[in-house]
């Protein structure tokens, strides 16, 4: 077994909790329109490992029989991708209760990320117990886990931090810091700012300097992005972000947006090792699990490479820096990638041929489209196009035709999913780039 110890944390280790946090977002209360069933979370898995994610967390296998058994069936998926992608860790999200952790050591989790509220209101509404209570159970816990589990990946998180006063939360910290390996410190009710987040990491660091840190923004704000960048850049190692940010109410930081953000700000240490121009592909997988297109304010998505104004439209194809500030071909936004990416699958091809393209076309006929179109593409020669043969099994094979669109609507949208030339940044975008005009 991979050993956490034998492991060397990337300067950023994104914690995904899609399938924990983002599963608690209300858009998945409407079962008959969103339910992941066991086959969508392994495939979430397998297209958050393939771009690099090495912590992916999950639910306690405590929750649910259903939650157990998708928990082995997602330990197969990364088992399996090991030799190609090497070590990922699973972590199970668990109460400091003794039969959580019971159960999330007999299902094989590689870590525990352990939480309880410290907040005045969590202790009031919550739990009911106060921070001495908590230190006398948790501690003992802890030190119990450690002690027999020495391999097991502890996070200790004070659930609602940022409405816990510093010495409070630094009085249930120092008891636990000698067991854990990083501390969470989550926004639950999404109430920080940067400013107060930035003072936080930083009294966190000189308190514990040599423990890593780890942050949960929620987003009713609309800070969770900036305030997980803040994060980062004041030394936060470790962050919880989800596809499309999705979570309990409004969610938590988007992971394409904020590694898209650390781009732009050229702080390229923090992207070692992540598959960036896997993050549209990714993005595009995710919202077809939900029935949807990539959310219009999603950083990463096509929305931000689509001209509708006259004016812009003009000064956009003279020079798309007009109105096109950042490389989103570098994270995928382009017809190749969109196609090829490693997580090609059935709904990538659908959202292509339907979105991009405009083919009438429904969800089996894409999974059959897919199925010949993956058996083909290993027989493309080096100069034959991908979106070519597509488009020629679509058409010729299912006879699909294009919705046709009135010629005064047809005017109204550009898309260039090519080169943007604004800096050096794009200088690789021209090689690789394709170019799609919808006009
Ligand atoms: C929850 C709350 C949580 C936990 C975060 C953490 C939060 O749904 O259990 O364990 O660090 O936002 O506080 O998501
Ligand atoms: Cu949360």
């Amino acid at each position: 077994m991979f050993l956490f110890k034998d492991y060397t944390p990337r300067p950023l280790e994104i914690i995904d909790t899609t399938l924990r946090e983002g599963s608690q977002s209300s858009l998945l209360h409407d079962h008959y329109k969103y339910f992941f069933n066991q086959r969508d979370k392994v495939e979430i898995a397998r297209a958050l490992i393939i771009f690099g994610v090495k912590f992916i967390e999950l639910f306690s296998p405590h929750v649910s029989p259903r939650e157990k058994d998708d928990f082995a069936a997602i330990k197969a998926i990364r088992d399996e991708l090991i030799m190609q992608k090497g070590y990922s860790f699973l972590l199970a999200h668990v109460r400091c209760h003794p039969d959580d952790v019971a159960a999330a050591i007999e299902a094989g989790a590689d870590g525990l990320n352990m939480y309880i509220g410290l907040s005045a209101t969590a202790r009031t509404y919550s739990h009911g117990k106060d921070l001495l209570t908590i230190i006398r159970s948790v501690r003992p816990l802890l030190e119990d886990i450690r002690k027999n589990h020495p391999n097991l990946i502890l996070r200790f998180s004070g659930e609602d931090a940022f409405r816990t006063s510093e010495d409070e939360l630094f009085q249930v910290y120092d008891e636990i810091v000698p067991y854990v390996d990083r501390i969470g410190t989550p926004d639950t009710v999404g109430i920080a700012t940067p400013v107060s987040v930035a003072e936080r990491v930083r009294s966190l660091r000189e308190r514990y300097p040599t423990l890593d840190l780890e942050g949960h923004f929620h987003d009713d704000r609309g800070f969770s992005l900036v305030n997980a960048l803040e994060a980062v850049k004041a030394g936060m190692r470790y962050m919880d972000t989800t596809l499309l940010g999705l979570g309990d109410r409004s969610g938590i930081t988007s992971m394409t947006a904020l590694l898209y953000n650390l781009y732009i700000d050229k702080d390229y240490d923090h992207l070692e090792s992540y598959h960036l121009r896997g993050a549209y592909p990714i993005n595009v997988m995710f919202a077809s699990k939900l029935k949807k297109l990539v959310p219009s304010k999603e950083p990463v998505s096509l929305t931000n490479r689509t001209h509708t104004a006259g004016v812009h439209q003009k000064a956009f194809l003279n020079h798309a820096s007009t109105y096109e500030a950042f490389p989103l071909d570098q994270f995928g936004v382009s017809e190749s990638e969109v196609l090829l990416g490693p997580l090609s699958g059935w709904n990538i091809v659908y959202y292509f041929l339907k979105e991009i393209k405009y083919y009438n076309i429904d969800e089996a006929t894409a999974r059959q489209i897919t199925k010949l179109f993956k058996d083909r593409i290993y027989n493309l020669g080096p100069d034959d196009s991908p979106t070519q043969l597509l488009i020629e099994i679509a058409e010729d094979e299912f006879g699909l035709t294009r919705i046709s669109i009135p010629n005064q609507f047809k005017d109204n949208i550009v898309q260039l999913m090519t080169e943007v030339p604004t800096d050096e940044t794009t200088e690789t975008s021209r090689e690789t780039a394709v170019s799609l005009k919808r006009k």
